[in-house]
């Protein structure tokens, strides 16, 4: 079949020139498509998303902090890990030198004038914290991202279950309980265990470190609870409060578990309701995680709540914080008032009243006009503005696609649905690195993702199903500066181990991904 000319359009965040080829409805089969020089071949089958979304799920899997074993984890198994007892991180802090302070850039300064929380009570015995997924290419385990993980994949499973595989072998296949629900409860159990007594949630479990490129099992460094943090709490609750309603016909003691534990957490939040962002005490060197906002994740677990028992009281809360959170169409470890419009525009629906449900869709719905303006303006698709290539501009696109895919819901509009997409095409190769960012799908497939098992493991193949963050031209490391020159936004991006700044991933760019692609394999399940 020959196709006609079609119109290059300029790709400003790449610099390229792009034609965007309608192939039209094909039957399953394999095609050659060739043109310019070249020659690439296409299969077309009944469910092409079924396999990638069973790997980006299962990649949790292989996040685990815990023995990985042969029968599930192939080649990528190993012995348990992170066994030792965590201890609370009580080191008094040091005056900064006044040297050093004179180097410390303005706003970081600013930052440090927070004083960092106080620890309650007397200092718990060191306790054994058991699992949990471990963050990205580190090892560290964090609250507010795990609890913000968790959210994306039962969202998934709610509103596609047809497009989350009930077969993934992982240790619990086959216990009746759909697999992307046993995977997510792993990080659950974790994040149960990592409320203070007073209710409150540490931030973090980490090292106080990074440990060089190692396994896990040989990461024998000690684990510290750092102090809490108001949107861990927060982001804590809201995700323990769904999990109450998702698990309740599995597992009702687990569901009770749930609620009760994040009623506590909201309890603490009620008596502690100013801002205090969380900073890193010192020398605590692990992922840090920092948000100075927490308007919108006391918000999303005030939705959460109502949705989960029906109490005026949360319902307004919600309302209030409502009249400062914005961006509902973010889904990220920093802003989720998108995770609050999911809950109120999916399952409190009408019973949200005027508020949260009338007054919300709308402005969600104009709000996600934009993202679809940004896949308009460009070449590709896609939902990344050109001046926007971030550290993990992957969550970008997959915030965009999401919130594209609720308003096709809310609306049926299929240019929202298509435009969608277009964000999961990007992730599994068209772009302008022509590159699948997901590791063991595609043809051209990142290699070398800062991901420590995936280096240190001897095995040529990264661990398969994890997303790397992609091109990033804001926050560089300065030997990355270096080596990009001046290459443009898009194409900011070295497919080598060391940059974590383009090529790291996240549980946090896996788990968006899951509900695009589960919306998709969804569709084709039908
Ligand atoms: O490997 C670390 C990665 O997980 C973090 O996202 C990143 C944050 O800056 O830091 C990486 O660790 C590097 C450390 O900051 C500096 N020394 C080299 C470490 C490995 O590249
Ligand atoms: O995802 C985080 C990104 O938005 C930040 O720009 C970046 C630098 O602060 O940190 C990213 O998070 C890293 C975390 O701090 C430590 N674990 C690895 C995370 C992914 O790179
Ligand atoms: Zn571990």
């Amino acid at each position: 079949k020959n196709f006609p000319k079609v119109e290059t359009k300029d790709d400003v965040a790449s610099g390229d020139s792009v034609a965007m080829l309608e192939l039209g409805e094909l039957e399953p089969g394999t095609y050659t498509l060739t043109g310019g020089g070249e020659s690439r071949v296409i299969e077309v089958t009944e469910r092409p998303w079924q396999a990638v979304t069973d790997a980006l799920i299962k990649g949790l899997y292989f996040q685990r902090c815990d023995e990985l074993q042969e029968e599930h984890a192939g080649i990528y198994k190993h012995p348990a890990c992170h066994t030792g007892p965590a201890e609370e991180w009580r080191k008094p802090e040091p005056p900064i030198p006044e040297d050093v302070r004179a180097q410390i850039p303005a706003h970081f300064l600013k930052m440090l004038e927070i004083p960092p929380e106080e620890p309650y009570g007397e200092a718990p015995s060191p306790r054994r914290i058991k699992g949990g997924w471990h963050d990205a290419g580190d090892y560290g385990k964090y609250v507010g991202p795990g609890a913000v993980t968790v959210a994306h994949l039962l969202y998934a499973w709610k509103l596609f279950p047809q497009g989350c595989s009930d077969d993934l072998n992982i240790p619990e296949t086959g216990n009746g309980v759909p697999d992307i629900l046993n995977e997510t409860r792993f990080e659950l159990e974790w994040i149960l265990q990592m409320q203070r007594a007073d209710g409150a949630f540490y931030h973090k479990l980490t090292s106080d470190h990074f440990p060089p490129f190692i396994m896990p099992e040989e990461d024998t460094q000690q684990e510290y609870l750092s102090p809490i943090s108001r949107t861990a709490t927060s982001d804590a609750v809201a995700a323990l409060a769904l999990a109450s309603r998702v698990y309740r016909p599995y597992d009702a003691e687990f569901a009770d578990k749930c609620l009760s534990t994040a009623l506590f957490g909201w309890k603490w939040l009620t008596e502690h309701p100013e801002t205090r962002p969380y900073r890193n005490p010192f020398g605590l060197q692990s992922g840090f995680y920092g948000d100075g906002e927490d308007h919108d994740e006391r918000f999303w677990a005030a939705c959460e709540l109502y949705a989960t028992t029906g109490e005026t009281a949360y319902r307004e809360a919600a309302e209030g914080f409502y009249r400062e959170v914005r961006k509902l169409t973010q889904f990220g470890w920093a802003e989720v008032s998108g995770l609050g419009a999911l809950c109120c525009l999916f399952d409190l629906k009408e019973n949200g009243g005027e508020i949260l449900y009338d007054d919300l869709k709308q402005a969600f719905l104009r709000r996600s006009e934009w993202a679809l303006l940004v896949v308009k303006a460009s070449g590709y698709g896609t939902a990344i503005p050109a001046t926007n290539y971030e550290w993990g501009s992957i969550l970008t696109s997959m915030s965009n696609a999401m919130a594209m895919i609720m308003n096709t819901l809310l609306t049926g509009r299929e240019d929202m649905r298509d435009a969608a997409l277009l964000q999961l095409d990007y992730a599994l190769g068209l772009n302008a690195m022509d590159l699948s960012f997901v590791t063991g799908y595609g043809e051209r497939q990142v290699m070398f993702p800062h991901h420590r098992p995936s280096g240190a493991d001897g095995i040529e193949a990264p661990v398969p199903g994890l997303i790397a963050g992609g091109p990033n031209n804001k926050m560089n490391y300065p030997t990355v500066k270096d080596r990009l020159g001046d290459v443009p936004a898009a194409k900011s991006y070295i497919d080598e181990t060391d940059f974590a700044d383009m090529n790291e991933i996240a549980i946090y760019w896996n788990s968006p991904t899951v509900f695009v692609a589960a919306y998709y394999n969804a569709l084709t399940a039908e």
